[in-house]
């Protein structure tokens, strides 16, 4: 019966276009958006129809646009989960209605076997690398360092963390002396980046900056300036993402360094589904995108040019 409903399902399925359920987190960074954008361009490409659902950054929407697509009757679901906890209990009801989930660009805590695959970056190695450009950059020099984590709960905020402590695991000449969320936002960003210049002796004290994306350092980019002090110079910038914007800073000599993530997290997935929907081929659990460090040696101003329209 199993195999003959699969079968049915797999034909259903093939009938007309794939219709796909995408819950996004919401539009929290330049970088979230232009995921939006080429999920939506692939979408197009490969005749799918797209259900999206902007969650505000808010769990509880993203579960209650799963279940609606579960009522609908979708023939795949496309997640990013905010925070890395509380998704048992719907990935198990997507399981029960034999609807494959795909996790893009963060991963959850959950049971591997209550989702299809996964499409995402190695979060603690673009932490490791960010960690490593420092030692490399401050070559010896004693260094207090700054960190923005990303969204509370989040598994880049905890994977980053991680990375970048072991990138600099062997500099004991490097410290990160304060470590606050900025919730992956330009606003909160610049905000707690406020605080730290005020508690670190108006930012004299501080030696870089380290932000889990681009947005928040941009945000801070924009509080060390104000406090009177050189971005890029007297407070070093590392981050991840690789924006446009991040490419302008670099250029102007504001910020340093950043670890590109790419945006297309759909094509892989939709590729696994395509490979699924024919004939049931199971995917890697795990399906990895590249990561690329950026400095201000690869000619930030022509990257921008480069980048600046694809959906950021
Ligand atoms: C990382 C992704 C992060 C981006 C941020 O995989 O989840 O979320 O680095 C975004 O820009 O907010």
């Amino acid at each position: 019966l199993i195999a003959g409903s699969t079968a049915l399902t797999l034909t259903a399925g093939l009938a007309a276009a794939q219709t796909v359920g995408f819950s996004q987190i919401g539009s929290e960074s330049g970088w979230r958006a232009a995921e939006t954008t080429v999920t939506r361009q692939q979408a197009e490409e490969r005749g799918i129809d797209l259900k999206f659902s902007d969650a505000q950054q808010k769990q509880e929407n993203q579960i209650a646009a799963l279940r609606s697509f579960i009522a609908q009757g979708v023939d795949a679901i496309l997640v990013a989960p905010v925070v890395a906890t509380g998704w048992d209990a719907v990935l198990e009801e997507a399981k029960e209605a034999e609807i494959p989930v795909v996790l893009l660009d963060r991963m959850v805590d959950s049971d591997k076997e209550l989702y299809l695959t996964a499409v995402g970056s190695d979060l603690v190695e673009e932490g490791r690398v960010a960690g490593r450009w420092l030692v490399d950059e401050v070559a010896g020099a004693e260094c207090r360092v700054v960190e923005l984590q990303g969204t509370t709960g989040s598994s880049p905020a905890i994977d980053r963390k991680k990375g970048f402590e072991e990138g600099i695991a062997g500099a004991d000449n490097i410290e990160i002396v304060r470590s606050q969320t900025g919730d992956f936002t330009r606003a909160r960003g610049k905000e707690v980046m406020e605080s730290f210049l005020q508690a670190e002796n108006g930012g004299k004290d501080i030696c870089a900056l380290y932000a889990h994306n681009d947005d928040m350092a941009v945000g801070a980019i924009q509080a060390i300036k104000e406090a009177g002090l050189k971005p890029g110079t007297d407070i070093k910038v590392v981050s991840i993402d690789a924006v446009p914007d991040i490419f302008l800073a670099m250029a102007a000599g504001e910020a340093n360094a950043t670890v590109e993530l790419t945006p297309n997290m759909a094509g892989p997935a939709f590729d696994a589904l395509a490979a699924y929907w024919k004939d049931g081929t199971m995917p890697e659990k795990f399906i990895q995108t590249e990561s690329k460090l950026y400095t201000q040696a690869d000619d930030p101003q022509a990257v921008y040019e480069q980048r600046k329209d694809l959906g950021y």
